[in-house]
């Protein structure tokens, strides 16, 4: 089994990078180094960012992820302040600023940044659709789960397994990206 690093302080994204890539025979190490998330207007801009400070302390091939949810109703909010608004106001302070809203149309975003010594970083996207809940449901998952129904679903993420959440959400398409890019050079090699 080869190894990657995630450079990531959340459990929860590293169980889900583990299950995708345990496809590919590919264990996932979560490295919590930590990184500066900077303010800026996307999350590929906090992505690169965030690799840049890595490479400096670090030498092994790893990837790191930034997410977000985008909710229309409020014009795109909390995007790239979800990790800010998710440990302030949580899925509850969403709901509230929801109240009566009838357009609850949301997409989650996942960008990962993958580094390669003396490379150039690799951006891989995944976007996911769905809709912002009435309610909190579910136990599963983490962050904004228990409030987001992906599209042609009717449950929550954080009422779906791992294995289910990963064939649907934002992150489970990225991830996708990154193994197609590692069946490419393993196949190379
Ligand atoms: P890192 O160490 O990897 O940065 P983080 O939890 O700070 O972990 P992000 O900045 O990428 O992660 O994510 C911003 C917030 O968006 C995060 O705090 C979660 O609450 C939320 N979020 C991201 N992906 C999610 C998902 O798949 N389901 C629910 N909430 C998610």
């Amino acid at each position: 089994m080869k190894k990657i690093y995630f450079v990531t302080s959340n459990k929860g994204k590293q169980a889900e990078a583990k299950e995708k890539l345990s496809t590919i025979d590919f264990d996932v190490i979560q490295h919590d180094i930590g990184y500066p998330e900077i303010q800026a207007d996307t999350l590929e801009e906090v992505a690169l960012f965030g690799v840049e400070d890595i490479q400096k302390r670090f030498n092994e091939p790893f990837f790191l992820e930034d997410a977000g949810l985008f909710v229309d109703c409020l014009k795109g909010f909390p995007g790239v302040y979800s990790s800010y608004v998710f440990r302030t106001i949580d899925c509850k302070g969403i709901l509230k600023l929801m109240d009566n809203e009838k357009n609850r149309k949301a997409t989650f975003k996942s960008v990962i940044a993958y580094k390669e010594l003396d490379k150039k970083p690799l951006v891989f996207v995944g976007e996911c659709h769905g809709d912002i809940s009435k309610k909190e449901l579910g136990t599963h998952g983490f962050g904004f789960d228990p409030i987001f129904v992906p599209s042609g679903e009717k449950r929550t993420f954080a009422q779906m397994e791992i294995k289910e959440k990963n064939l649907l959400s934002h992150r489970g398409r990225s991830l996708d990206k990154l193994a197609d890019f590692f069946k490419k050079i393993v196949h190379e090699k």
